[in-house]
């Protein structure tokens, strides 16, 4: 992408609107614009933002077997009558008449719509188990949204649904999902912590919730520092929930060990029985030809809250330090003035035949506030043509996130290995 061609103007202050520096540097390199409370337009570098960070949880999804799908935003209120949440919801949920004065709304979440699908297609438990997720914009009628993204009334949500045969099965298959999440936090570089949670509007008896610790985090937690410290990777998931974390509803301060931190909560995972599947009738027969419930359990990942929490764990006073394979670019080539630019746009052409994703700011500006724009929009690596190439013939290379610079002649950039770092 040529920045010539980008719809992108940065800001040099911050709008008082925002108050966290997530939400101040999203509006700054326009990443983001609130179109109304709570509701945003993804500028192109938000939305390439997004798409990886969706990428990635999309793969780790596609790796536990779950099958990806799409279902509608808009929603009939039928479904949530026969579950008992259409009233229950109150005035977090947007509702909506058409013509025909038929009561619809706007999804806030699928647990409802998947469990009266299902049974249209799994009808025998040789069929179970069966993971499904979607990967879709939800709206909620926040009483309070702030923070930009991070507590929007539209998000985009990654929800995936889980149906077993039963009690003990569910179980299991909420460690897979567990386990999941803890990798693709992982992957996105985060270090999340696994919290015991209440199961509020979902319901269930097995809940956590997936904290990324940060100042600025809307929830207080109490945990162990060794659940940050470790890989929890190498470790089961009957070791890892022994460690103690809790949520602001059920913290207990009295154990020993225990920090007292504020998170940022990237993903929700419940396992709730029976709790959709025996109102909306969803039955599979059994060995013996019986009627059974299956058992279910949901999952979610607030898919637009990362680009946010992601950002909260990654910047520094110039802006954004984006972890390689979530950055919009990989590799932006900057060079000083006119008499470079054509050099310049020779190796922008070469480079984009190697690596994908490679920006060039070629617009007509001072090298000062180019270098300016790419540290704000947190690209981790510029490469420069600027006075080193005009005195010595040499490129400049830095990297984001730790500031290192090279000096490489165009025989060593060619072997240059731009590291696909995470800050
Ligand atoms: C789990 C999947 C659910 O809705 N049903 C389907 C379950 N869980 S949840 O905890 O309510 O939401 C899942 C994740 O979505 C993000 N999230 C939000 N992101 C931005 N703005 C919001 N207003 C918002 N509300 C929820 C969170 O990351 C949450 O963990």
């Amino acid at each position: 992408m040529r920045f010539s061609n980008l719809l992108f103007n940065s800001l040099k202050e911050s709008p008082k609107e925002a108050k966290i520096v997530s939400h101040q540097l999203m509006l700054r390199s326009s990443m983001i614009q609130q179109h109304t409370s709570g509701i945003y337009t993804w500028l192109p570098l938000g939305f390439k933002v997004l798409k990886n960070i969706e990428e990635i949880v999309r793969s780790n999804q596609d790796q536990i077997g779950c099958n990806e799908m799409l279902m509608s935003t808009i929603q009939s209120s039928d479904l949530w009558t026969k579950s008992g949440r259409y009233a229950d919801y109150g005035k977090e949920m947007l509702r909506i008449k058409d013509r025909h004065d038929n009561e619809l709304l706007y999804g806030p979440t699928n647990e409802e719509v998947i469990t009266d699908l299902f049974s249209n297609y799994v009808n025998s438990y040789k069929g179970l188990p069966k993971y499904v997720y979607h990967i879709q914009w939800k709206f909620r009628d926040e009483i309070r949204p702030r923070f930009g993204v991070m507590r929007g009334r539209e998000f985009l949500m990654k929800d995936a649904y889980s149906f077993d045969l039963d009690h003990d099965k569910a179980v299991k298959t909420y460690q897979t999902f567990f386990m999941c999440y803890l990798k693709t936090f992982k992957e996105l570089g985060l270090q999340p912590i696994p919290v015991k949670a209440a199961t509020g509007a979902i319901g269930g008896d097995l809940s956590h919730e997936f904290q990324i610790l940060a100042k600025t985090g809307e929830s207080e937690l109490a945990y162990d520092p060794e659940l940050v410290s470790q890989d929890l990777l190498e470790k089961s998931f009957d070791e890892i929930t022994s460690m103690y974390s809790a949520s602001d509803e059920m913290i207990d301060k009295s154990k020993s060990n225990v920090v007292i931190g504020r998170g940022i909560e990237v993903g929700h995972i419940f396992n709730f029985g029976t709790k959709y599947s025996e109102p909306l009738e969803c039955y599979v027969l059994n060995n013996e030809g019986k009627k059974v419930t299956p058992y279910m359990g949901s999952y979610g990942i607030g898919v637009s809250r990362l680009t946010a929490a992601i950002i909260e764990a990654f910047h520094d006073d110039k802006g954004i330090k984006w972890p390689f394979n979530i950055s919009p670019f990989k590799i932006n080539i900057i060079s000083s003035n006119d008499k470079f630019i054509d050099i310049a746009g020779e190796l922008y052409d070469t480079l984009s035949k190697k690596y994908i994703n490679i920006s060039f700011d070629d617009r007509d500006l001072s090298l000062g506030r180019k270098i300016k724009d790419s540290e704000l929009i947190g690209i981790p690596w510029s490469l420069i043509i600027g006075k080193n190439f005009d005195e010595k013939n040499e490129f400049e290379v830095i990297n984001r996130s730790s500031g290192e610079k090279f000096f490489v002649n165009k025989q060593e950039l060619e072997n240059f290995q731009f590291e696909q770092y995470t800050p």
